[in-house]
């Protein structure tokens, strides 16, 4: 065996050898034996059986969870439950660099509040674009409570591309919910607040704070909600809640309920009982039905006016154009859910066991006949209760939020104080089944339970506290979300899933086959704005460039590449008190080969995956050296990728000496390395003819590997051909570096050839020649 076949195994193989060593005793055991030693029940067997993924193997569905105050959204598998990524959204995330280049950080500026830049986001509730009701997988939508925004992430690379800000609010608890072709994005208020940034006392909170709903217009084609053509409903000063928007029969129309319709204010210090008192005295607080499709008419006709650039739509105007109406709903309400038919809509009281049942026949019939049974203190029409009402049921004490099977009827509601979920029937009005949940359910999930395309099977339920049901981990406990089987006639509990990051409030899932992300940006990419960017480098223009302005500001810009495994360029020079703007493409064409560039005191933290360029832009405001490397465990020589900011002082002069490497070569050293290669050659060639000899073009993961392969072995080439030029001239030092370069793309050669290679093996690909 020569060097290279030795290394390349010890590489290769290593892994797996340990592996098979450490598990040999596990698996001479009989499935009895394991099921005695760690006391599992058949149930737990059946129920590892209905969630244990081989490895290798893949999820049916895709859940995009909330993750509550760390501004996030969590991205995990269902039924194995593994978490797949954390998508940065409103907070800063170093993996993703996303806050550290200047493209995230461009996304990131959008969403500042009165200049400010808010590093947090409290994200509520995800919402997947929808086409004629069903989950699409284009994107997803996330809000943030804490500061009224809503996000756009793009669901073909799973990043987030924009943030808007609602010009009014002061909060938003309700969004983001999307109208059948997503045509709109649903946002309401929460707490209300005046509509302007000034202040206004308390004492003026009937005439002068608002509530809201906001339809953000988003535009498919470009994937981004257009400011311009959305427009907001003033709503009364109640704390407008969740929404949904009707569908089929109830199309054109949005449901969102609320709280507080007492208008409370609060004031314990002023002597007076605090908000939750005064805030669930009534018995009833009221659900907003609103028209968006009239609104979109009139809007389009110029009836409507804008303000602060946006269309705000005055109750006063609603009235009168019959685009806004209430119906009493259960003490403090929470959860407006419309059914897969848009036939009905359901509605929970948190203080109440009930979950009312509306039928959107008869909320049409009393808007068409004008039969109300009062105006509210603003004006607005009141639909009576019993006018609306189809079923009242008892679910089970604090029902929250309701979601829907597959089978005709059928629904799921939470039970937040009762901690348990209630499968009932809303067109008989019957509970059908309850399962108790490990502790206080919020929400819950049904695979696309929320569209008109729901597909059962599964049930996931978001539960807020874990107290004792994982290993402890100090006062601040993982969120837990359980997995329940909801197949057959009653639930199976099948797993508790810890999620350490925030309260995830809602969740979304999607079938993994909609989903089609790409594995690789167009060459030069700015993933954040969908487009070509202006700092594209090539192999081989790589270049640096400093202009200073007529005061003597000067700035670099450094136009580089990384491609395993070097980063170019590898030694930098500015000037203290330079502006230094870094821009690195990609190279890489291959899946998976991302490469990190860190800085040492800079804050310069980038995730570029291949083809991508991102950016990072700082003041070199102090002399010094500034190492710089690769944070992605590349290749085999990622640790070399490396590199040197070298930050001048004013007026610096080089002393004349060369860069002096601590190793010198001879001649024996250069042609030692020429013969290595040459062997290293033959195994690759020894490679390509067996996966040439094979139908590899049948398998794309293999088409993939041969493609950077050959790539790599083209840089072989130019590598060689330098190393013979310095022969030529007997620069052995030079001759022999080269030499080892060009060993160096062999070697990444071989790997990929190797991995291609196991994959024909293991997929019984067939001989061809
Ligand atoms: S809310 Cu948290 S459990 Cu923000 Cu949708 Cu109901
Ligand atoms: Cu690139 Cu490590």
């Amino acid at each position: 065996m020569n060097t290279f076949t030795t290394r390349a195994l010890s590489v290769c193989t290593g892994l797996v050898l340990g592996l098979s060593i450490s598990t040999s005793a596990w698996s001479a055991k009989t499935l009895e034996q394991v099921m005695k030693d760690r006391g599992l029940t058949e149930k737990n067997i059946l129920a590892a059986a209905k969630t244990y993924t081989p490895t290798g193997g893949r999820d049916e569905f895709i859940v995009f969870s909330s993750g509550g105050q760390s501004g996030q959204v969590i991205v995990y598998g269902v039924p194995s439950m593994r978490i797949l990524k954390y998508i940065g959204v409103f907070t800063p995330e170093p993996w993703q660099g996303y806050g550290f280049d200047d493209e995230s950080k461009a996304v990131l500026a959008q969403g500042r509040i009165n200049g400010k830049d808010i590093y947090y986001g409290d994200t509520h509730h995800p919402a997947i674009t929808e086409t004629d009701g069903k989950t699409d997988g284009h994107y997803l939508f996330i809000n943030d409570k804490a500061n009224p925004r809503i996000a756009v992430i793009d669901l073909h690379d799973f990043e987030t591309k924009q943030i808007v800000v609602s010009p009014y609010f002061k909060n938003a608890h309700g969004g983001a919910y999307v109208t059948p072709n997503s045509e709109y994005v649903m946002d309401p208020a929460q707490y209300a607040a005046p509509f302007a940034d000034e202040f206004v006392p308390l004492e003026e909170f009937n005439e002068k704070y608002r509530g809201g709903l906001t339809y953000w217009k988003f535009n498919k084609e470009k994937g981004r909600i257009d400011e311009s053509q959305s427009f907001t409903f003033e709503m009364p000063p109640y704390s407008q809640d969740l929404a949904d928007a009707g569908k089929g029969p109830s199309y054109g129309w949005g449901f969102n309920n609320s709280f507080c319709s007492e208008r409370y204010v609060g004031g314990t210090e002023r002597g007076r009982p605090p908000f939750e008192a005064g805030c669930s005295s009534k018995d009833t607080d009221f659900m907003h039905v609103t028209n968006w499709k009239k609104a979109a008419e009139l809007v389009k006709a110029g009836k409507v006016k804008k303000s602060k650039g946006h269309y705000l739509i005055d109750m006063k105007q609603a009235v009168k154009e019959g685009l806004l109406y209430l119906i009493p709903e259960p003490k403090s309400p929470h959860g407006v859910d419309v059914t897969p038919d848009g036939k009905y809509i359901t509605v929970s009281g948190k203080l109440d066991s009930h979950t009312w049942v509306y039928s959107w026949d008869k909320i049409q019939k009393a808007i068409k006949s004008k039969k109300f049974e009062g105006k509210d203190p603003y004006g607005i029409p009141i639909i009576a209760l019993n006018d609306a009402l189809h079923k009242s049921v008892n679910v089970g004490l604090g029902p929250l939020h309701t979601q829907y099977d597959s089978k005709k009827c059928v629904a799921y509601t939470s039970i937040y104080v009762d901690s348990m979920i209630t499968k009932w029937d809303y067109c008989q009005g019957k509970v059908l089944d309850q399962l108790p949940i490990h502790y206080n359910v919020g929400h819950l999930m049904t695979m696309q339970g929320d569209t008109m395309d729901p597909k059962g099977k599964y049930l996931v339920a978001l539960n807020k506290l874990s107290i004792d049901r994982f290993n402890p981990v100090g006062p601040l406990h993982p969120q837990n979300h359980q997995l329940i089987d909801i197949s057959g006639e009653k639930m199976e509990l099948l797993y508790d899933m810890p999620l350490p990051l925030g309260e995830p409030h809602y969740a979304v899932s999607i079938a993994a086959d909609k989903l089609k992300p790409g594995v690789r940006y167009k060459s030069g990419w700015n993933s954040r704005t969908d487009s070509r960017s202006p700092y594209k480098t090539r192999a081989g223009r790589e270049k640096t460039e400093r202009t200073c302005d007529a005061k003597g500001k000067c700035t670099v810009h450094v136009y580089g590449t990384t491609i395993r495994s070097h980063i170019t360029p590898e030694i930098i020079e500015v000037t203290e008190g330079d502006t230094v703007s870094l821009h690195f493409t990609n190279l890489e064409r291959a899946q998976d080969e991302v490469h990190g560039f860190a800085m040492y005191g800079q804050n310069v933290q980038l995730s570029i995956e291949p083809g991508k360029t991102a950016s990072s832009t700082f003041v070199a405001d102090k002399a010094g050296v500034y190492p710089y490397y690769c944070t992605e465990f590349c290749s085999a020589l990622h640790l070399e990728m490396q590199g040197y900011l070298l930050v001048q002082p004013k007026g610096y002069k080089a002393k004349a000496v060369g860069l002096k490497a601590g190793t010198t070569y001879t001649e024996a050293d250069y042609k030692k390395q020429v013969e290595t290669n040459i062997a290293t050659q033959e195994v690759i060639d020894q490679v390509v003819a067996f996966i040439t000899s094979h139908n590899y073009k049948d398998f794309p993961t293999v088409v993939a590997l041969v493609e950077d392969a050959t790539d790599q072995l083209g840089f072989a080439k130019g590598a060689k051909q330098k190393s013979e030029a310095a022969a030529a001239k007997k620069d052995w030092n030079n001759a022999m570096l080269w030499a080892n370069q060009w060993w160096q793309y062999q070697v990444k050669t071989a790997d990929l050839g190797l991995r291609a290679k196991t994959y024909l093996e293991e997929n019984k690909a067939k001989k061809i020649k």
